[in-house]
């Protein structure tokens, strides 16, 4: 038995989910030029007018947004709605310059839940549940969209957030936790605990997981499925977006169904831009059809993923995405953070170091480490060495929000490239 959340939506067919998106796409491009000078002035750059979008065939003549426009926009350039009709904002996880801010409005709150509604129910979740989310709370968007979807659902909701792993399996004990979510590395972390306490996935009534906002594999989910003794779904979604809840696991495990009354994706060569068919891997473009506080029309995601219409066993027609294959930019997600190299670098020369640096990321019982080697300026003292690694440790986590791992090397010792520096050594295997 497939359990859907709006069953007419989810199975709708082909033909009726393109005129609802036909209808929103027109009335949100109208929305967005009449309301945010800086995406209408990218339309007229283009020579494109509110009128010449009729239908999803006319997408490709719109402009892409990138993170670039984000930053250079920020903080109000790319909102449509006044202020005062916004109630929240989200941030992604950057700091400094690559932060991402985006606005909501009740209304964009409500359709943003009601999609990670859809998530929890797909994963088995009803009123009778209890669902501890373990996301961060805050800026980040895990734990309150989850938050919210497990409000809707009707679910006992434990705002948790992350950490403290003991007292999260003490809850899950206590309150028999049935549904959890949070990233899959935390969950492979707290089923590892769990073992580590003495107790076996029988001394819990987890029975299902909701697990996104970082790359894993399909080793990582049976791990995680034997540890805790569930069923993982995968879920996926970016700030820009609402957060998650863009497109969720249904049973069958394979790929995430995009909330298509929401977001229409589009699959572009990142090279080109040239719109790519149906079952090309390519970066992910979303436009946002009903959003208000923040529409953003064919933002460029960087996710590099396939998208397919073959029938699934759920039964829903809702396309679905691939897990993202990669990034079409450097942007590496640790520990559920989204980490730039030029942040560390940034870091680095404004504390007085060359640019010759070399972070190395990993995965170790499941958790990520960031190990970063820089050089040392000449004629540093041996004996001011751990003083300044710390000193650089603690002004990168100010940057990044993540503590690395600072190892100062002797000047030149870094290996110079003759070509383009390789500046990150990945050694997690994050993609099938
Ligand atoms: O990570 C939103 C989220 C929260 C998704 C909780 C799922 C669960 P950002 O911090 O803006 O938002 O990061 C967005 O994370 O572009 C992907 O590269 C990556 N990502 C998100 N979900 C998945 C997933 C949240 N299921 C960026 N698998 C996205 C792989 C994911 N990568």
């Amino acid at each position: 038995m497939e359990n859907y959340r709006s069953k007419e939506i989810e199975c709708m067919s082909r033909e009726d989910m393109k005129k609802i998106q036909d209808e929103r796409l027109v009335a949100q491009v109208k929305h967005v030029y009449e309301n945010v000078p800086y995406y209408r002035d990218l339309m007229d750059k283009k020579g494109v007018k509110p009128e010449d979008i009729k239908s999803t065939e006319d997408l490709y003549k719109l402009p892409f947004l990138t993170k670039d426009d984000l930053r250079e926009a920020y903080p109000y350039g790319l909102l449509a709605k006044p202020l005062a009709d916004c109630v929240r904002i989200q941030s992604t996880s950057g700091t400094t310059g690559k932060r991402v801010v985006a606005f909501y409005t009740q209304n964009d709150l409500d359709l943003w839940e009601e999609c990670c509604a859809r998530a929890i129910v797909a994963a088995g979740g009803t009123n009778e549940d209890v669902c501890q989310v373990c996301y961060g709370y805050g800026l980040f968007t895990g734990g309150p969209g989850l938050n919210g979807g497990s409000h809707k659902v009707g679910c006992l909701t434990l705002p948790m957030s992350s950490g403290n792993t003991e007292r999260q399996i003490q809850f899950m004990r206590d309150l028999g936790s049935t549904i959890l979510c949070c990233t899959p590395s935390y969950a492979a972390y707290i089923g590892e605990t769990l073992r580590d306490m003495g107790y076996t996935p029988d001394d819990i009534k987890l029975k299902a997981g909701i697990f996104g906002a970082e790359p894993w594999t399909e080793e990582m989910r049976r791990e995680i499925e034997k540890l805790l003794g569930i069923k993982a779904y995968d879920i996926y979604g970016l700030t820009e977006t609402s957060g998650p809840g863009v497109s969720f696991e249904c049973s069958e495990q394979t790929g995430m169904h995009i909330n298509e009354d929401h977001f229409i994706p589009e699959i572009i060569n990142p090279e080109t831009g040239e719109v790519l068919p149906e079952g090309e891997k390519g970066e992910l473009v979303f436009t946002s059809i009903t959003k208000e506080a923040f529409p953003l029309l064919r933002y460029r995601t960087r996710d590099i993923c396939v998208l397919s219409r073959k029938k699934c066993s759920c039964g829903r027609t809702l396309i679905k995405m691939t897990k993202p294959m990669g990034r079409s930019d450097d942007m590496l997600i640790i520990r559920g953070v989204n980490v730039f190299p030029s942040q560390i670098e940034t870091v680095l020369i404004e504390k007085g170091y060359t640019p010759n640096y070399q972070i190395e990321v990993d995965r170790v019982n499941n958790s990520d480490t960031l190990d970063i080697n820089v050089e040392a300026p000449e004629g540093t003292d041996v004996s001011d060495v751990p003083a300044m690694e710390k000193s650089l440790a603690s002004a990168i986590k100010t940057m990044l929000g993540i503590s690395p791992k600072v190892h100062l090397l002797p000047p030149k010792s870094i290996v110079r490239s003759e070509g383009k520096a390789v500046r990150v050594i990945d050694k997690r295997k994050l993609h099938d």
